[in-house]
C-alpha cells in the first residue's frame, strides 16, 4: 500500500470510531509500526494492521453478533456471553470486506489480536503487543517494563501480557476465551 493510501485509510478509521478508539488505534498504529522497525518487519503492513485492529470496535454488540451471523463466523459459548470480544473477528471480515484488505496475515493480526493463537506471526504477536503497551494504555503497573520488554524480546513480552491478562481476569472473575488459555499454554515455559 502506498502512504497515499494508509493516509485514507486512517481517514476512513477515523470517521468510523469515537474519540477515545480512534486514539487509541493511532497509539497501536505508531507501537507496531516501531516494533516492526526493531524487528525487521515490514512497517507499512504493521500500520495497515495497526489501524485496523479495532475497526469493529465501535458497532453495537448487536451488530457484531449480527454480522458474525450473517457471514457464518462462528461464535464460540464465551463470546457469546462476551460479545465485545466478537470485534476482532467481526474486524477481520471488515477489514478484508469493507476496507479492501487482501494480505492473510493483516486479516490473521486483526482476528487475533485480543486472544493470541498458538503460532503467531511477527506480525500477529506485534499487534497483540502493542495494543497492551501503547502510551494511551494506563491499565498496569508492569507497563514500564513490559514497554521495555517489547522491545528486548518480543516473545518474553507476548507471554507476560499473556499472563498479565489471563491473572486479571481470574480476578475480576471474567470467563476466559479458550484461544487466550491455549495461547498462553503454547508461550509459555
Ligand atoms: O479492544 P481493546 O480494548 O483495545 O483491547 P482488546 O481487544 O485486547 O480487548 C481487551 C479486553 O479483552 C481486556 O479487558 C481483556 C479482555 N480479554 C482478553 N482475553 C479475554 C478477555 N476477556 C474475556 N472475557 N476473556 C478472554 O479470554
Ligand atoms: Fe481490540
Ligand atoms: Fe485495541
Amino acid at each position: 500500500m502506498e502512504r497515499g493510501n494508509i493516509a485514507e485509510l486512517r481517514a476512513k478509521i477515523k470517521k468510523s470510531q469515537d474519540k477515545k478508539r480512534y486514539e487509541h488505534t493511532l497509539g497501536v498504529t505508531y507501537t507496531a509500526a516501531c516494533l516492526a522497525m526493531c524487528y525487521d518487519i515490514d512497517t507499512e503492513r504493521a500500520e495497515i494492521a495497526g489501524l485496523l485492529h479495532d475497526c469493529a470496535k465501535c458497532l453495537s454488540n448487536d451488530k457484531k453478533v449480527s454480522l458474525c451471523k450473517k457471514q457464518s463466523i462462528e461464535i464460540n459459548m464465551t463470546e457469546a456471553k462476551n460479545p465485545f470480544l466478537l470485534h476482532a473477528k467481526a474486524g477481520a471480515y471488515l477489514a478484508e470486506h469493507k476496507y479492501g484488505v487482501r494480505d492473510e496475515d493483516i486479516l490473521n493480526a486483526v482476528r487475533y489480536h485480543t486472544t493470541g493463537r498458538p503460532g503467531m506471526s511477527m506480525l500477529e504477536k506485534i499487534v497483540f503487543i502493542a495494543d497492551y503497551i501503547e502510551p494511551g494504555r494506563n491499565h498496569s503497573a508492569r507497563l514500564p517494563e513490559l514497554r521495555r520488554l517489547a522491545f528486548q524480546d518480543l516473545d518474553k513480552a507476548l507471554v507476560e501480557i499473556l499472563r498479565d491478562t489471563l491473572r486479571y481476569l481470574k480476578g475480576t472473575g471474567n470467563e476466559i476465551d479458550p484461544m487466550t488459555q491455549k495461547t498462553y499454554d503454547y508461550y509459555k515455559k
